[in-house]
């Protein structure tokens, strides 16, 4: 699948790795720390494709369990994705230590070895703590840092977010810098088109954001300010194919570590003007997280990885592991909705 899987991720954008690149996307043709001139470059460029939020593997007693980050790595590349975004609230980035952090950035790094691009998330509700784990991000070789606002006291100023940002992506200033937007979990209610119209020339390795809200209005909007000046990926699994016409070149979701095929289907489908099709495969994406979200979702998920041959063990409170019982369930309704076959044939209409 590698190569042709390859061919597929990058339809989905306009833009083309250059020919000396050695992976399949990347921010030209760069590899770990760069010089402040290249980020100016690299705003020129997209994150494009699907980059697969990935998961921490814990073991029984909770402690992480790096051993397992390769082959999870050499799946996800085996499947076409387009980049690893670690640590985020797929990855539990808030559930770990700093240190446990590092080590699962570095981990990630090290196995994708450049092949692909990896963002690293480092949210945290002390600034300081975010811009080291930035400055460690930058420092390891990482591509890309990402991070959510500080969430126990909430931000509703605009004002106040880009000085939060600007600590800590100062942290990390030869890196391109994503603000993860994601207000159902921060709480944070301010408009996110602003922050980006006035954090313009004050943020300075600001390239875009991962925007993980359904309001694909405001998602045109970020897209299309100052002429696409920002480079603005879809976070929201259930709802690719309305972000795809909408005009996103890259998303970024916790889905595609285990359903990888059926959102490549969306994008090809959608490519050769196939709406039928591709609304049919986004409809099996939403049935799917349907029956996720009947269980701690993320928690569902990490069993679905073990029952695909991943032993990525469960989440760290409060999300918790699924029962015996539960993960039975939870195979039976994936089961009945048909989902162990997606993989190998085309959806079926009812
Ligand atoms: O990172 C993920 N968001 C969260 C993106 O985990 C909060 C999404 O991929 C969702 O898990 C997915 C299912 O709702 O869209």
């Amino acid at each position: 699948m590698g190569i042709q899987g390859t061919m597929l991720v990058l339809s989905l954008s306009d833009q083309r790795p250059t020919r000396s690149c050695r992976r399949r996307l990347c921010w030209n043709g760069h590899h770990g720390p760069v010089h402040k001139e290249s980020v100016l470059r690299m705003k020129l460029n997209k994150l494009s494709g699907l980059v697969a939020a990935t998961y921490t593997p814990l073991n029984d007693d909770g402690r992480l369990n790096l051993s397992v980050i390769q082959p999870m790595v050499e799946n996800l590349l085996g499947h076409g994705v387009a980049g690893l975004y670690v640590c985020g609230s797929t990855g539990e980035g808030m559930s770990l230590s700093s240190d446990e952090r590092k080590s699962v950035a570095e981990a990630y790094v090290t196995a994708t070895n450049g092949r692909v691009p990896v963002i690293v998330q480092v949210g945290h509700n002390s600034l300081a703590e975010a811009r080291n784990l930035a400055a460690h991000a930058q420092e390891i070789g990482a591509d890309v840092v990402s991070a959510t606002c500080p969430s126990y006291f909430k931000i509703s100023d605009v004002e106040v977010l880009i000085e939060c940002m600007s600590e800590v992506a100062g942290g990390a200033p030869s890196l391109p810098f994503y603000y993860y937007h994601i207000p159902t979990l921060t709480g944070s209610t301010l408009d996110i088109v602003d922050f980006l119209r006035q954090s313009r020339d004050r943020i300075a390795n600001l390239v875009g954001l991962k925007y993980t809200d359904s309001k694909l209005f405001e998602f045109q909007e970020c897209l299309e300010l100052d002429d696409g000046r920002y480079d603005v990926v879809w976070g929201c699994d259930e709802m690719l194919l309305g972000a795809i016409a909408t005009g996103a070149k890259g998303a970024i979701g916790s889905t595609y570590n285990i359903a990888f095929p059926i959102y490549q289907k969306i994008i090809d489908a959608f490519a050769s003007g196939g709406i039928a099709e591709a609304r049919l495969w986004q409809s099996k994406s939403v049935e799917m997280i349907r029956v996720l979200n009947q269980f701690p979702f993320h928690a569902a998920m990490k069993s679905v990885l073990c029952m695909q041959g991943l032993d990525v063990g469960g989440c760290r409170l409060p999300q918790g592991r699924l029962s015996a019982t539960e993960v039975a369930d939870l195979r039976a309704d994936l089961q009945s909705i048909g989902f162990f076959e997606w993989h190998e044939t085309g959806p079926v209409a009812n």
